[in-house]
């Protein structure tokens, strides 16, 4: 049976990551799409896949996994073989891309939450920023970023010389720096961190995403 993601066309946080993992493995799937403003992902049923109500859900032939982070690594070691090697098959390979995937989920996504919240959040609803907040925030995220530029001045990705699902973790959230005018993951002031930031945004599973949104391959 082909692979379900229940979630929306919509390429932002989890489900967006989902998306760019199943695009760069070649994963055949389907797209069930979850309309979250008659919150459909609130029914008895859809609890069922999901207890907290959320997206993404993947569904593989009764295998239902939600956690968009736990998705990429499962559909990276299913589909190892197949599509751009997202997971290094050694040991230390493999602890060093989990190292890397730790401090996304610790260090870098709560840092860069804080300030989407109070800037382009804010905005979105119309209600007033608090600048102080956007500052503060921009520091904090500001000196996590210090610490990747001297990483990304010895390997050219998060966990080594290759591209792994702890650098397509990255993508959940930041994009939207830049869409609320926020320039900090390209900043003249970490050329190694934009000299990253900058490929990850052009690879071309990332590119087709964005123009056309989430779609399923197989209806
Ligand atoms: N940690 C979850 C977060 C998923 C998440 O926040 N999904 C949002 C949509 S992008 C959602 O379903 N929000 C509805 C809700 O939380 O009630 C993951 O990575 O899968």
């Amino acid at each position: 049976m082909v692979l379900k993601l229940y979630a929306t066309s919509t390429v932002s946080s989890g489900k967006g990551i989902v998306a760019l993992v199943l695009a760069e493995k070649q994963i055949p799937f389907q797209l069930v799409l979850v309309d979250m403003g008659a919150k459909e992902h609130k029914t008895p049923e859809y609890l069922t896949k999901h207890p907290f109500g959320q997206v993404p859900v993947i569904d593989d032939d009764g295998f239902i996994l939600y956690e968009s982070r736990a998705i990429c690594r499962y559909l990276a070691e299913k589909y190892a073989d197949q599509g751009t090697a997202l997971l290094p098959k050694s040991l230390k390979e493999r602890a060093l891309v989990e190292q890397a995937a730790s401090v996304e989920l610790a260090n870098f996504f709560p840092a860069v939450m804080k300030i989407l919240k109070e800037s382009v959040g804010k905005a979105r609803r119309g209600l007033p920023i608090d600048q102080a907040l956007v500052d503060e925030s921009l520091a904090e995220l500001s000196a996590k970023l210090d610490v990747y530029e001297v990483i990304l001045g010895k390997q050219k990705y998060l966990a080594g010389d290759d591209f792994t699902i702890a650098d397509v973790f990255h993508y959940a959230v930041a994009p939207f720096l830049a869409e609320g005018g926020i320039d900090i993951m390209t900043s003249k002031e970490r050329p190694n961190v934009a000299r990253w930031w900058n490929e990850l945004i052009s690879r071309p599973a990332w590119v087709k995403l964005r123009a056309e949104g989430i779609k399923g391959t197989i209806n």
